[in-house]
């Protein structure tokens, strides 16, 4: 016998980052808020369709501006901006809400730090964060 000797081959820190990858994208509980590093949209593809201000964390005061966009392909972007931040960006391919590739999520930056960091799905709430409350 040789246990002593027998040694796991170290993983990498790509391989590290692979598997996280990988055990995020096979996270499907549909409730669960994904986190991670998300980018904003490219608006340079968007044209900007109209602002609203909305209530984004249902105390009746409308705190959140929201501004549309669209792009030619009909898909649509806004994002929510409060006290001068945007915290979050809603992205849309309308028609392939239950494609697995493409948009159609929100992602939102949970602590004012400018990472978006969590990852909703469309149908799920999200609240304007603490940070800017
Ligand atoms: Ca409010």
């Amino acid at each position: 016998m040789q246990i002593g000797l027998i040694k796991a081959r170290p993983l990498a820190s790509a391989s590290l980052a692979t598997m996280a990858l990988y055990l995020a994208l096979c996270n499907t509980d549909a409730a669960a808020i994904e986190t991670g590093i998300y980018q904003p949209p490219d608006l340079s593809r968007f044209l900007l369709i109209s602002g609203e201000d909305a209530d984004g964390d249902g105390d009746g005061i409308k705190e959140t501006h929201v501004v549309h966009y669209q792009d030619v392909a009909g898909d649509k972007v806004f994002s929510m901006t409060t006290k001068d931040r945007v915290w979050a960006w809603s992205m849309e391919t309308p028609g392939e809400e239950n494609a697995e590739s493409g948009w159609n999520y929100v992602i939102r930056d949970s602590n004012c730090d400018g990472v978006f960091d969590e990852k909703y799905q469309l149908d799920e709430e999200f609240q304007v964060p603490d940070c800017l409350k």
